[in-house]
């Protein structure tokens, strides 16, 4: 994100930039969705657009921007118009944003599988979907996202990508200038970097939404991505291209290399085959590799604080373990190779404690993740399942200890990335491969994470997450801990709230917008993303792309070269202490994500099986 690798992007090439949107300004804006004219009123009715499991909580929220306004009772009627539930009460739940008097209208006794709409006050809201099968296929659909994402052969251009480029070996104290083959994996967001520690999170969590929920994915892609099936999973198809560029980055024990292109990557605003940054080769030339050195780093004037390389080894050693033992059935020699690497890497992050940020170069901004403890328990934890080495499930423990709880979580803020990934899978591994012991610490653990942020979460639409940069991220890993901890203790405490965050990611908030690109069909979701390939080849390609979401008014207003070039269609709703914009100039809440989107993929896989 992007929102930071954006900002880069102003400070290194503004003017670039501006010439690039009005460039873009002239080609033709994307039909009106429908309802979106309707959004104008002086209060509306919100809800999950995708649509309820017939057993699920159901609570829409109507968002009054008049205070004094008042609604005693609501109703939900059938297509034809006749009442299938209510009158029900309206219950008022105080102000929020830019709502200045809410109400929560629970419609949760209706489970009969239809579509309806909520009505209360002369308000309706949108189509509302009750069935088994709301979830069907909405997994498989984020990873449309992930396939244009692709480097090296991209699927959507049906064409190479960086392929030629990537990448030549900087900032290593004998080997600067060596050529290594690295081209594949995904680009990061709207920009052409590549991380390994948001590939590597976006891998693993991919493989473990498979391994978890097999039925959720069907077969309509090839492994490199164009249409036609291959007898594997497409989920399996993008782990397995996120494995294979993990693969490269790490190509021998001791080189741990962690990241492609740098900011130089926002001088110009290309489509991604023919991307004409210069890294001071030549444009369109190679790109830069850097490896973890353990130190600061960043070659351009601007340093980060790294300190050691097990936060990127631990996610490393993360995805080739599970990816070993899921992969094992149909690649044995793959499989091999991922268990021999986990086992390397996870030495290297042995060896090197502290973190491995990513680098940044003209500009002062990057992925600033300051924890590594939870990387290196979910290594050791899901190795010990690998090969059952008890020292491994110690480490695992010890590890867990020292950061129970993800610490954003019942915080107001954070620094970019500071704690990534934003749940951490390390305890429900832990709880899957420990005794007894460490199976209740892990459920304790992830509790106190949860009672932290819905202490902060008493509003209309039952959320506490802190609005900083990638809010959507911080909702769909609080909604997957709540999952995870549900499943793992069978306490239904916080399913509430789970499910209000489902809720809010996909229309159930002030702006009554899906925050995917596209998901479901038809309804509001983004249609004008910080993408150049969305105003150049239409919003469809960035289909499933989850993007940033809501920020703090106050993060938006001290954002540089931040500038809407339309108008905001969401202005009635953009009041309150939290922003939300559908403009491409929108860099810090419009942006679609790439390990955002697979940290997705998990939830929904979930919600498809019921
Ligand atoms: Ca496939
Ligand atoms: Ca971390």
């Amino acid at each position: 994100m992007r929102r930071a690798l954006a900002v880069r992007r102003g400070l290194t090439a503004r003017p670039g930039a501006i010439a690039a949107v009005a460039l873009l300004a002239l080609a033709a804006s994307p039909p009106d969705p429908q309802g979106r004219a309707s959004l104008q009123g002086a209060a509306a009715i919100r809800v999950n657009l995708v649509g309820y499991l017939p057993g699920a909580r159901k609570v829409a929220v109507l968002c009054a921007l008049d205070a004094d306004a008042t609604y005693a009772t609501f109703a939900v009627t059938r297509a034809a118009g006749d009442t299938a539930i209510g009158s029900l009460p309206a219950e008022p739940a105080g102000a929020y944003g830019p709502c200045a008097a809410a109400f929560r209208l629970d419609f949760s006794a209706l489970r009969q599988e239809g579509t309806y709409r909520v009505v209360s006050g002369g308000l309706a809201s949108p189509p509302v979907r009750i069935a088994r099968d709301a979830w069907r296929g909405a997994a498989d659909t984020l990873l449309a996202y992930l396939r244009q994402q692709r480097s090296r052969f991209n699927p959507l251009f049906r064409d190479s990508v960086h392929q030629r480029t990537d990448g030549i070996l900087v900032d290593h104290p004998t080997r600067a200038g060596e050529f290594i083959p690295v081209a594949g994996g995904w680009a990061d967001a709207a920009d052409y970097l590549q991380y390994v520690a948001t590939s590597a999170h976006a891998t693993y969590t991919m493989l473990m939404a498979w391994e978890d929920h097999p039925g959720a994915f069907a077969d309509r892609y090839r492994a490199d991505g164009l249409p036609g099936g291959n007898g594997l999973a497409d989920v399996l198809d993008e782990a397995r291209w996120g494995l294979d560029w993990l693969l490269r980055m790490y190509p021998e024990d001791d080189l741990l290399l962690n990241q492609l292109g740098d900011d130089r990557d926002h001088a110009f605003p290309d489509l991604p085959i023919n991307d004409s940054s210069d890294y001071g080769w030549g444009r369109g030339g190679p790109r830069p590799v850097y490896p973890c050195t353990g130190e600061p780093q960043g070659l351009l004037g601007f340093r980060n604080r790294s300190t050691g390389k097990a936060s990127t080894a631990g996610k490393l050693a993360s995805a080739f373990a599970l990816g070993s033992i899921l992969l094992r059935e149909t690649d044995a020699a793959l499989a091999d190779t991922l268990a021999r690497k986990a086992q390397a890497a996870y030495a290297v992050g042995r060896a090197h404690p502290g973190v491995c940020q990513t680098a940044p170069a003209r500009a002062p901004y990057f992925y600033e993740e300051e924890n590594w403890v939870d990387d290196m328990e979910l290594a050791a934890a899901q190795l010990h399942e690998l090969t059952s080495e008890p020292a491994l499930l110690r480490a695992a423990r010890d590890y867990a200890a020292r950061e129970p709880v993800s610490p954003w979580m019942g915080k107001d803020t954070a620094r970019h990335y500071e704690w990534y990934p934003w749940h951490n899978n390390g305890h429900y591994r832990l709880w899957r491969t420990g005794d007894a012991s460490a199976r209740r610490l892990a459920i304790d653990y992830y509790r106190r994470g949860l009672e932290a942020v819905t202490a902060r979460a008493g509003n209309a639409f039952g959320v506490g997450i802190p609005f900083i940069w990638c809010s959507n991220n911080l909702m769909v890993s609080f909604a997957t801990q709540a999952f995870l901890y549900r499943r793992m203790s069978g306490d239904t405490t916080f399913a509430a709230f789970e499910a209000a965050a489902l809720d809010w990611v996909f229309g159930t908030n002030p702006w009554g917008v899906s925050m995917v690109v596209g998901l479901p069909a038809g309804a509001a979701s983004p249609r004008d993303p910080h993408s150049v390939v969305a105003r150049r080849l239409g919003v469809q390609t960035q289909t499933g792309g989850l993007v940033d979401g809501p920020v703090y008014r106050s993060i938006f207003e001290s954002l540089q070269w931040v500038e809407l070039v339309e108008p905001d269609e969401f202005e009635p709703w953009n009041t309150g202490f939290i922003v939300y914009h559908d403009d491409y100039g929108d860099y810090s809440t419009n942006e679609p994500i790439m390990d955002g989107t697979a940290n997705l993929v998990y939830l929904l896989a979930a919600l498809a099986a019921g």
